[in-house]
This record gives C-alpha cells, sequence and structure tokens, in this order.
C-alpha cells in the first residue's frame, strides 16, 4: 500500500476509536519490523493521555479479524491473572481501545486493519541490552507470560501465521525461493544458501521431538524479541509483554531461542561488521535463569536440556527467513536499504556458527539449571 493511502487511513483511524478529547498529535513509534506503529496524544478535562495506534500488515496476517480475537480472549484472561497476582491489568498487559462501532479493530476505507492500546506509560522497549539485568528481568517477564498461559484454553487460538515456527517448512519454502530466484539474486549468496543446507538437522530437530511426544505444545508467545517487553523505568522490573500477534500453541525453547538469538547477540541484527558479532555467554546464562525461574518450575528437563537447541535453531530459522526474504525481493520484513535482509541474515549465520563452536559450553550451562 502506498504512503499516501496509508497517511489517508490513519487520519480515519484516529477519528474512528472510542478516545475521549480531542486529538493533539500522532509521531511514529518502536522499530518492529511487522506492523506500523503510533503514538498518539489525545487531550480531555483530565489532561493528556496517550495511544499506540497500530496499522495492521495484512500481507503477513490474512486474518486479522480472528488475529483479534485472539489477542482479545488473551489479554482479557490474562487481566484476571494478574488481578488475582495482586497486579496491575492496567499497565501489565495490553489494553485495548474499540472503534466506536464496538469492534476492537477498524477498517479504513481503503480495507486496511487498525487497532489501538493504552500506551503504557514510563515504560521502555529494550531496543538493545545495555544492562544485563534489562535482560535478566526480560526473560522472568517473558516466562512468567508463559506460566500464566499454562491453562489458557489453546484449542480457541486460531494459527495466525501457518507453521511460523515450523523450521522445516521454512527450509521447503526457503529452497522455493532460491529456486524461482525472482529477483536474481541467488548467484551473489551462495554461501548463505550453502550455510542453510548444510544444516537441515537444524531445521528438523526441533518438529521431531514434538512429533515424538517428547517436549510439549504450550501457549506461547512465538516472537520474544527483546523490543517486545517492556520494562518499568521507576522500578526496573519487567513489565508488560507487547506484540501478541504470534500468541499460538507453540514450543517453551523456542521462546527462549528467540530472546538469545537477539539479545545475547554482542551486535545489532543488522550489523553489517560480522568480526562485531557473537553469542555471549553470560547474557545467554543470564536469560535462562530467568527464563526459568519465570517459568516457575514448569519446564520439563528435556525442555531445559533443550533450551541450546531452541537458541541455534531459532537463530537458523531467523536468518532462513531473511535469507528468503531478501531472494523473494524483501515483500515480508521492513528494509531500509536494499541489502538489509541479507545483513539481517548473514549476522544470524555468524551467530549460529559461533552457538556452534560453544555448543558444549551452552549445553553445560543448561544443565546446571535441571531442576
Ligand atoms: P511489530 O509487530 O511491528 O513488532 P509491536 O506491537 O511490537 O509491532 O510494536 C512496535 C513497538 O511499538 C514496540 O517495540 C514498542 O516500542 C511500541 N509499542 C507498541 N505498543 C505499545 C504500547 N501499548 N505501549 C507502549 N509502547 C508500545
Ligand atoms: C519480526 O514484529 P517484530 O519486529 O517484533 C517477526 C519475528 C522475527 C523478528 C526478527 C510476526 O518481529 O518472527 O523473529 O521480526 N515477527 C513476525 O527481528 O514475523
Ligand atoms: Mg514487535
Amino acid at each position: 500500500m502506498n504512503q499516501e493511502s496509508l497517511n489517508a487511513g490513519r487520519q480515519e483511524a484516529i477519528n474512528a476509536f472510542a478516545i475521549p478529547g480531542t486529538f493533539v498529535e500522532c509521531e511514529p513509534c518502536g522499530n518492529g519490523h511487522i506492523n506500523d506503529t503510533y503514538m498518539v496524544t489525545f487531550e480531555d478535562e483530565k489532561g493528556m493521555s496517550r495511544y499506540s495506534l497500530q496499522h495492521m500488515n495484512r500481507s503477513v496476517f490474512k486474518d486479522p479479524v480472528s488475529l483479534m480475537n485472539n489477542i482479545l480472549h488473551v489479554t482479557a484472561y490474562l487481566k484476571e491473572q494478574i488481578s488475582a497476582q495482586g497486579g496491575d491489568p492496567q499497565r501489565e498487559t495490553l489494553d485495548f481501545v474499540c472503534a466506536k462501532t464496538g469492534e476492537p479493530y477498524f477498517v479504513d476505507s481503503y480495507g486496511e486493519y487498525w487497532r489501538a492500546y493504552h500506551f503504557v506509560e514510563d515504560a521502555y522497549a529494550l531496543e538493545k541490552i545495555s544492562k544485563p539485568q534489562d535482560f535478566y528481568e526480560s526473560a522472568v517477564t517473558f516466562g512468567h507470560f508463559q506460566r500464566m498461559l499454562a491453562d489458557f484454553p489453546a484449542d480457541s487460538l486460531t494459527e495466525t501465521i501457518a507453521g511460523f515456527h515450523d523450521t522445516k517448512a521454512r527450509f521447503a519454502a526457503f529452497n522455493q525461493a532460491v529456486e524461482a530466484d525472482v529477483c536474481h539474486r541467488a548467484a551473489e549468496v551462495q554461501s548463505e544458501i550453502q550455510f542453510v543446507r548444510d544444516r537441515y538437522d537444524v531445521a528438523c530437530v526441533l518438529g521431531d521431538l514434538l512429533a515424538e511426544g517428547k517436549l510439549p505444545l504450550r501457549v506461547t508467545h512465538n516472537d520474544t524479541k527483546s523490543n517486545n517487553v517492556l520494562i518499568d523505568n521507576a522500578t526496573g522490573k519487567g513489565l508488560c509483554v507487547i506484540d501478541l500477534d504470534t500468541v499460538m500453541p507453540g514450543l517453551a525453547v523456542n521462546d527462549f531461542g528467540d530472546s538469545i538469538r537477539f539479545g545475547a547477540s554482542t551486535g545489532a541484527e543488522d550489523e553489517k561488521d560480522l568480526s562485531k558479532i557473537w553469542c555471549d555467554l553470560d547474557l545467554y546464562e543470564i536469560y535462562m535463569k530467568g527464563f526459568v525461574e519465570g517459568c516457575g518450575g514448569a519446564l520439563t528437563d528435556m525442555e531445559i536440556e533443550c533450551l541450546p537447541v531452541g537458541a541455534k535453531v531459532m537463530t537458523y530459522e531467523c536468518g532462513m527467513r531473511f535469507l528468503t526474504d531478501y531472494l523473494a525481493g524483501d515483500t515480508y520484513f521492513k528494509i531500509a536499504y536494499p541489502t538489509h535482509n541479507l545483513d539481517r541474515a548473514r549476522t544470524q549465520f555468524k551467530l549460529v556458527w559461533d552457538m556452534e563452536q560453544k555448543w558444549e559450553k551452552m549445553q553445560k550451562i543448561a544443565e546446571k539449571y535441571k531442576l
């Protein structure tokens, strides 16, 4: 969709939600790769209030109505849990604002879907890990999130992206993109393609363990990048898990792994200088400690043993997804320049390689957290 229709649709959306007061301003917000997020300010007699307004990505989420139903049910359930634990449901989970029609979303005249949440004030998203303590807090918060959803009726959730962490299916999609080579980019990335193909076992390992009944299916977040958790400015504690689009049945080890690939890397996800990219084992262990604690004893020994596998698989899968998107013409992830997805893929492959070098150490660390 072009910028002009997006801007016009956004203006419609600003007027469409049941927000009291008058509109003051709207600014882009955050660094998500999927949706377009804005921070919108309104003013009424009580003062200024802020909201997060999101244009939902329709090419990624084919069924936004079912997706919003998922989020509605999950956040309602979480609010009960948070209240029962003496927490603040207004700040500790996403809190919707309905459209004036009463629906939890708005469709603009271009057919685009929008939603609005109360902005979680006095908190920050972890774009990069500058303090290990923040990473620990994010781990406790993601672990606790999963624990709170332990008895959520998983059957009531729609799969918002089919096979989201089916790494074997991702491998097949990758091979199709290589064969199709619609942008004639495959020739220049032969070594990256080979890197992926040499590790088909990594694509299969978790799916096989799940099929053999060795790992349990749980309700998981599935997108545990550290900027999908907010940390409280005042207490420094993890506060609120956001970006709930992919809450679906999944593997705990993948939620662990996705955080490691992003937060335990010594460089940015799109760092061009690969000599700066390593998997920091201190951060890996700090996160493991927090995640296991946050899960509150619910992880099985097998899950704990497979935490390093989750780290490797999620990093490999994410690199493969970036490379697939690069080959397919950058239709999925937002990019800022033409080789952005390739740069991202390369950091992930460097991390996978580094994890392979440190594999025994990674496994030994996990052993310590078996209960
Ligand atoms: P994406 O799916 O594109 O990653 P997110 O839902 O993660 O979108 O939102 C992008 C960013 O916007 C977050 O990383 C965070 O910085 C900010 N954000 C989103 N919703 C809120 C909210 N309710 N309160 C505060 N910040 C928010
Ligand atoms: C996307 O939406 P965001 O930016 O939090 C992606 C994740 C990737 C991540 C890579 C729905 O996360 O799966 O791991 O980018 N989300 C979706 O940075 O595809
Ligand atoms: Mg996000």
